[in-house]
């Protein structure tokens, strides 16, 4: 394999990852593990489209997504986009949905299919927000690597990130929404508004102009800003910070920050993680060894905590 073989971005560090076992085959997204295995580095790989997504790119980004949320070993996901083009070399994390490629019930066609081949179950499925959801629920810290252009629902998936971090030259910011006619209703605009405050959510959407990464940081929208060429590495050391802290605490955080904007969704997931907390109590036992026991059950040893 020569160093030729391993490129997929400029930014890519080849001394730092692997390909992430059983993912071979992938086109429009690259996934690769540290040496470690406990950080995953998930990126779009359609630089010459600004790293614009059609459905297989949203499939395979799914997969990745899931795989890294199931591995156990797995403590933080770097979302980005490879670059630079080779058209004429910009630099972009996300642009949104392909938009040569929409069609009025949403996306007709992937490249290469044509009306009669295509699966009308699955025409018209913006299953991107099931990416966001995946991003928002998994007990991980996902980290958005924003190298140049976070636009239309490219910026919808920073936004839903945990944290993000771009580059200083090359991070651009726009939410052309309004401009193209397809809108992201839900995380993408209103838990905007919570993050950078209603009057600049309201900016960015209804204007839809062009921000750097800098006026982003000040907005709050971004949480830091780093000479492009250090962004990657700047990501991977977040990640090792990250890395040393207590998994439940961190996954505890994640949910309880998410539940007051998730309504009855959020209580369930952090209440889900409070039940599997209980389990792994003696008082819990008890309860189930009762049942099993056909006994009445014993709390005498559990005080009513104050
Ligand atoms: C990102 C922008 C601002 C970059 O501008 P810049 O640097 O001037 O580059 P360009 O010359 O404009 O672009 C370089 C090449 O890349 C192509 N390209 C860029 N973005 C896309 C795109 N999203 N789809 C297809 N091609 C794209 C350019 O055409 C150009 O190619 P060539 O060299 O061949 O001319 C600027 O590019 C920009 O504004 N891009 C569009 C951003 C946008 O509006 N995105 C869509 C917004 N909406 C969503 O994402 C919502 C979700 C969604 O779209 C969706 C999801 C699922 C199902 C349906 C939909 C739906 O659309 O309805």
């Amino acid at each position: 394999e020569t160093a030729d073989d391993r490129f997929v971005s400029d930014l890519f560090d080849a001394s730092v990852w692997v390909d992430a076992p059983g993912f071979d085959g992938l086109s429009d997204v690259t996934y690769h593990h540290d040496a470690t295995g406990r950080v995953a580095r998930i990126a779009f790989n359609r630089p010459e489209v600004r790293n614009a997504f059609r459905p297989h790119t949203v499939d395979e980004l799914y997969r990745a997504l899931d795989d890294a949320r199931q591995n156990p070993r797995i403590g933080v996901v770097l979302l980005t986009g490879n670059g630079p083009s080779p058209k004429d070399g910009g630099w972009a994390f996300c642009s949104g949905g392909d938009q040569r490629i929409r069609g009025r019930d949403g996306y007709k066609y992937a490249e290469g299919e044509t009306a009669s081949g295509i699966d009308t179950a699955r025409s018209g499925r913006l299953h991107i927000l099931e990416v966001q959801r995946l991003i928002r629920f998994m007990p991980k810290v996902v980290i958005a690597v924003v190298p140049g252009w976070a636009a239309g629902g490219g910026h919808s998936l920073h936004v839903v990130c945990d944290l993000s971090i771009a580059s200083a030259e090359h991070g651009r910011f726009k939410q052309t929404d309004a401009d193209v006619g397809s809108f992201d209703a839900g995380y993408g605009s209103a838990y905007f508004a919570r993050q950078i405050g209603q009057k600049n959510a309201r900016e960015v959407f209804f204007l839809a102009r062009e921000y750097s990464a800098q006026r982003a940081y000040e907005m709050g929208a971004v949480n830091a800003v780093v000479p492009h060429a250090e962004l990657e590495a700047t990501a991977y050391e977040w990640a090792q910070e990250v890395l040393t802290k207590s998994p439940t605490a961190i996954r505890m955080l994640k949910f309880a920050f998410n539940a007051v904007d998730d309504g009855l969704v959020g209580q369930q997931v952090f209440a889900g993680e409070a039940t599997r907390l209980a389990y792994g109590t003696d008082e819990a036992v008890e309860g189930r060894d009762s049942f099993l026991e056909k006994r009445e059950p014993d709390w005498s040893p559990y005080p009513w905590q104050f």
